[in-house]
């Protein structure tokens, strides 16, 4: 048996190496979008290479907006485009996969839908270094 663990041991040294290049160096985050919710509501990405995986089980469409930091919305009218730093639409029944750079921080997100905010869909991403 101990050699089987000695194997696996390297071999999982070897995928850590792999994966420190760079070009796989991204934090995965994956969120349930729902009438009117989203799930979880918070979620983190270990890294500010983020990539988001949005899944809508809802019976209509929905997105998930990051807003820039300093971006206040209280109500889905008072979105602009410009408030965003990245903004995944997803068809019911879809799943969508983005992804983006952001700094690290804790960034407010909505679904920019008219009315879904003011129902409940906002949640919070936080970004680690
Ligand atoms: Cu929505």
């Amino acid at each position: 048996m101990k050699p089987c663990f000695a194997l696996l041991a390297m071999v999982g040294g070897l995928l850590f190496v792999g994966c420190s290049d760079g070009s796989t160096d991204h934090g995965l985050v994956e969120v349930t979008v729902a009438d009117f919710e989203f799930r979880p509501v918070a979620v983190v990405s270990v890294s500010g290479d983020v990539t988001v995986e949005i899944r809508n089980v809802g019976g209509v469409e929905h997105n998930w907006t990051v807003l820039r930091s300093e971006a206040v919305v209280t109500t889905s009218s008072e979105f602009d485009p410009a408030m965003a730093v990245v903004q995944v639409e997803v068809a019911p029944g879809a799943v969508e996969t983005q992804r983006f750079v952001a700094p690290p921080g804790s960034y407010v997100v909505i679904c920019t839908v008219p009315g879904h905010l003011e129902a409940g869909m906002h949640g919070q991403l936080t970004i680690g270094q």
